[in-house]
């Protein structure tokens, strides 16, 4: 998760040379659909990057974001985020004042989504289009730039590390450097520029593979394994401190123990919850997050506690290693709803 730098975007949004506004997830996907439309936009619209200003947010940091921009007769995309209900209300708002100031707005996505929702920001913005695709960036590439091979390309890569797929050459490395602050732009630029997989990102990949076997035996080790309700079998995982991306962590614990699905704790007010290994499970996990003001899809998604005072101060005397009774719950809630 990224947390805005508030006054860093302040900044490069009173650029007076600025067009094009893209809010995009800060993902790997995020990072492939923002590289694929700034391609189209230099190709087709005829763009200066410089005229670009890429903004990385999360469903539960978009409305702060949008709150930021400013401006007026810009193109505003937001791509592979889809909306937190929490915010609606907000995200409505903003985006008919960004409207009345003549901006244009396009929204992308591949999230789950309230039918009722679309339709009520369809009225408002210009576009807005919700696929079921394995990435965001597929659809970004479908809809705007289908005959630019290196878009392709990137939609590839995208669509391998979203679903956890991990077919292509370094997909695995690409995701882990998505998540370092310092990588994220460097790889924006990389892939708008059609630079995919080179000798840096090999380099990093070997770092990266040295990590593996210690971070997943550390992961095993940390599975609590549990039965719902429903005969589900689960774990509870504490990968607060995991150094790898922690979807992927959570899959090779569902693979080794055989799981219906894996619930996992972030960081102390953060839970995600990944369908597990097992053939031809059909759970929704979806609403367990839903439960708390979050979203994603059916077979991964993610939800905010608002911790107690007391779970905080917790959480800082045992240096973030505390689980508290909020998380409990909520792992109380998997075990009857699902
Ligand atoms: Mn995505």
């Amino acid at each position: 998760m990224v947390k805005l730098n508030i006054e860093e975007i302040k900044r490069s949004l009173l650029n007076p040379k600025l067009k094009t506004i893209i809010l995009t997830h800060s993902d790997m996907d995020g990072i492939a659909s923002a590289a694929i439309l700034i391609r189209y936009l230099k190709l087709h619209r005829g763009l200066d990057y410089d005229e670009i200003k890429v903004l990385f947010v999360g469903p539960s940091t978009l409305l702060n974001a949008l709150q930021l921009v400013k401006k007026s007769n810009c193109g505003i995309y937001i791509t592979d985020i889809s909306i937190n209900e929490r915010h609606r209300r907000g995200i409505i708002n903003e985006l008919k004042r960004l409207k009345r100031n003549g901006n244009r707005i396009y929204w992308i996505d591949h999230h789950h989504w309230r039918e009722e929702t679309v339709k009520e920001i369809e009225k408002i913005i210009d576009w807005i289009t919700v696929k079921k695709t394995p990435s965001a960036a597929r659809i970004v590439y479908m809809a705007l730039n289908s005959s630019d091979e290196v878009s392709g390309r990137i939609a590839d890569y995208a669509d391998d590390i979203d679903s956890l797929t991990d077919r292509l050459e370094e997909s695995f490395t690409l995701r882990v450097l998505s998540f370092k602050n310092e990588w994220r732009e460097k790889l924006l630029r990389k892939f708008s520029e059609g630079v995919i997989v080179n000798g840096e990102v090999r380099e990093e990949g070997v770092k990266i593979r040295r990590l593996i076997d210690r971070e997943v035996e550390k992961a095993l080790k940390k599975a609590k394994i549990m039965w719902t309700k429903g005969k589900r079998k689960f774990a509870f995982i504490d990968l607060r401190e995991a150094k790898l991306p922690k979807s992927w962590l959570a899959r090779k614990v569902a693979e080794k123990y055989n799981l219906d699905f894996t619930m996992v704790l972030r960081k102390s007010n953060a839970i995600s919850l990944y369908i597990g290994s097992k053939k031809n499970s059909e759970i929704n996990l979806l609403p367990i997050a839903k439960h708390y003001g979050g979203g994603g899809h059916t077979f991964a998604c993610g939800f905010k506690l608002k911790l107690s005072l007391k779970s905080k101060i917790l959480n800082y005397l045992t240096f973030g290693r505390y689980i508290s009774g909020e998380v409990k719950e909520a792992v109380e809630l998997a075990k009857l709803k699902l």
